[in-house]
């Protein structure tokens, strides 16, 4: 498949590490890769769904004790452990490459090597990055064939330079206690064992994409950012473009498919989505910020999907989908999940493979139940999704999840004061990781588990980079997760989002004007129009309710933030401390 000799001599020295019965190149196919399906249903690692109803769409189990990204076991070997900073796990590269070939000895014998090579972005753009992910899993290179661009086109645009990323995953026994997510970013390589779920073994995304990206960006001036990318098209047919950072499950996928309310359509806004979850921003010629997704897929979370909050994810998936962990419906051999729909499968089996009773009060698919589904199958995919380039960017989104607290919206000052606003964050955590859901986190930026060094150094990053963005993007906040009293969210969201968005877009283009508050710029409420939400409890009232800030509970807020930029350490940039007492200042005037 290729004479570059550098992929040829580590090829060769993880062989005789891991000992593969066989090796396979994926060459990018449609034959082998219908071989390979094939085999995985022979097996059983894959289900066949109903083909007349979900053409090309497979079902997967995972082990019970393997459904989320492992923090815990995640690790960023630098030789430095301020390199790694306090965010992050680390070891002494040396040590943990001794720990994990005693692991990996041997762990592919009576197995087949499958060689991946992929791209992140477009083959042969020059943005794009190349990376080869070695697995013994066929649902590894299904997903990864669906996820990346893969094939024998990425080998020739790589030709013999040895600049790619090398990556070696093994199932070995599934084995929670010695499993093992490790990047090596001096050394362009990720190990990962011990795992068969997407986060912790799709080595082009959090692994590849975020973690070693974002180490790489900073050594070469750009942002790899755990953010979507979406363009809101005007009546007059200019397309204005957002990128937006939620932690995970948290609303990405969502808001980048988002169907504009009956209201924008009439007037004929659209929203095109050109990636769900990373975006990799450089500075244009045009002295703008212009972001690229370097995926070709979605990995979204099921759960909720349905026809009235997400319509365009649901029909991205009545084709050529893998489904992992959602209930296999055995009347007509298809899925659901919770939230699909109000009538479960009385039929069914749940993502355990048991036997599901829906009244049991059980729930049938796993909480991070997900679906890895075809980028240009989206019925809203951007025509610029292909771009070599990237789309500019006017404004930058953060969030999360905050019962409390953070208002529906708010704009930055300036970007340095976005920065800060970004680097606060906190949301509550969800079932995207294993662990307690529901604690609120500090997640800067949501990219506490995905960035691949020293948190304090990646702000420092983000502070250089507004200097060298002439005409960089404005820096807003929001929240759809505000509760009342009784838990409920207040804010209709999905759809609905969009109200927020225009906001956004006419404080970019200095169309509306704004309330100075200790937080930031925020909207009057009647800025945001809610024609046609009176159903949803929406008024007036109830506006001014989800825009209020209540200056106790910021207070109580930053004493969290002090506590994290401590933790952070002296690698914390003195800008931040600025914003930090400046912000102090405002709350208490
Ligand atoms: P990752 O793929 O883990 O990075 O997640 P994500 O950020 O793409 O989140 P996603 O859009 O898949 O949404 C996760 C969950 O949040 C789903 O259960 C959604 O139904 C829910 N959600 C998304 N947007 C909204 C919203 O505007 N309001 C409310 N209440 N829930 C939302
Ligand atoms: C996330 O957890 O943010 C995801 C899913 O997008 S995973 O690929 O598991 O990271
Ligand atoms: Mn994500």
């Amino acid at each position: 498949m290729t004479k570059n000799t550098a992929v040829l001599n580590w090829l060769e020295e993880m062989k005789n590490l891991v000992k593969p019965d066989k090796v396979v190149w994926i060459d990018g196919s449609k034959e082998q890769a219908d071989e390979l399906r094939a085999e995985a249903c022979a097996t059983g690692e894959m289900i066949a769904l109903n083909q007349e109803k979900l053409p090309g769409c497979y079902l997967h189990r995972t082990a019970v004790n393997d459904v989320a990204r492992v923090e815990g076991r995640t690790f960023i070997c630098t030789s430095k452990k301020e390199d790694a900073g306090a965010t992050n796990n680390w070891c002494d590269p040396k040590e943990m490459y001794a720990k994990l070939y005693k692991l990996y000895d041997g762990s592919y014998q009576g197995r087949t090597m499958y060689v991946i090579p992929y791209s992140m972005g477009v083959i042969g753009s020059k943005f794009s990055k190349i990376g080869i992910e070695l697995t013994d899993s066929i649902y590894v290179v299904l997903n990864m064939l669906i996820m990346t661009r893969v094939g024998t086109a990425v080998l020739e645009a790589l030709g013999d330079s040895p600049d790619f990323v090398k990556g070696l995953h093994a199932k070995k026994d599934i084995d929670e206690e010695n499993r093992y997510i490790v990047h090596f970013p001096e050394d362009n390589t990720i190990m990962s064992v011990n795992s068969g779920y997407g986060g912790n073994v799709l080595l082009g995304k959090k692994c590849f994409a975020l973690r070693i990206a974002s180490y790489l960006a900073r050594k070469e001036g750009w942002l790899a950012e755990h953010m979507l990318i979406l363009g809101v098209e005007a009546p007059n047919g200019e397309t204005r473009y957002i990128c937006a950072a939620f932690p995970s499950a948290c609303g990405k996928t969502n808001l980048a498919m988002l169907i504009p309310p009956e209201i924008y359509q009439k007037k004929g806004y659209k929203v095109w989505c050109v990636g769900d979850d990373i975006a990799w921003l450089r500075v244009g010629p045009d002295g703008r910020l212009w972001a690229m997704n370097p995926e070709n897929g979605f990995f979204g979370v099921a759960p909720g999907t349905n026809l009235k909050s997400n319509p365009n994810a649901l029909h991205t998936t009545e084709r050529d989908t893998i489904f992992t962990n959602v209930v296999h419906n055995l009347e007509d051999n298809t899925v659901w999940w919770e939230g699909l729909n109000k009538t479960p499968p009385t039929n069914a089996l749940n993502w355990k493979g048991e036997k599901w009773d829906p009244a049991s009060g059980e729930k049938g698919a796993h909480p991070n139940s997900r679906f890895t589904a075809v980028a240009k199958n989206c019925p809203c995919i951007s025509k610029e999704f292909d771009s070599t380039t990237g789309v500019p960017i006017d404004a930058i989104i953060f969030g999360g999840r905050r019962a409390k607290t953070a208002p529906l919206v708010y704009q930055s000052y300036d970007w340095n004061h976005g920065v800060y606003v970004g680097s606060a964050m906190a949301s509550e955590t969800t079932a995207a990781a294993s662990g307690a859901v529901g604690v609120v986190r500090r997640d800067p930026m949501a990219m506490l588990p995905f960035c691949g060094y020293n948190m304090g150094d990646y702000f420092a990053h983000w502070i250089e980079m507004g200097k060298k963005i002439p005409h960089a993007p404005k820096i807003f906040n929001v929240n759809w997760f505000r509760t009342d009293d009784e838990g409920n969210f207040i804010w209709p969201g999905f759809g609905d989002n969009m109200r927020v968005l225009m906001w956004i877009l006419d404080r970019c283009e200095e169309k509306v004007g704004a309330v100075q508050t200790p937080i930031g710029y925020m909207p009057k409420p009647e800025d945001i129009n809610i024609e046609g939400l009176e159903d949803e409890g929406i008024t007036p009232a109830v506006m001014k309710d989800l825009l209020s800030v209540d200056k106790d509970l910021w207070k109580e807020d930053i004493k969290g933030v002090k506590e994290f930029y401590a933790k952070i350490g002296d690698r914390m940039p003195k800008e931040l401390y600025d914003e930090l007492d400046k912000f102090e200042a405002r709350l208490h005037a």
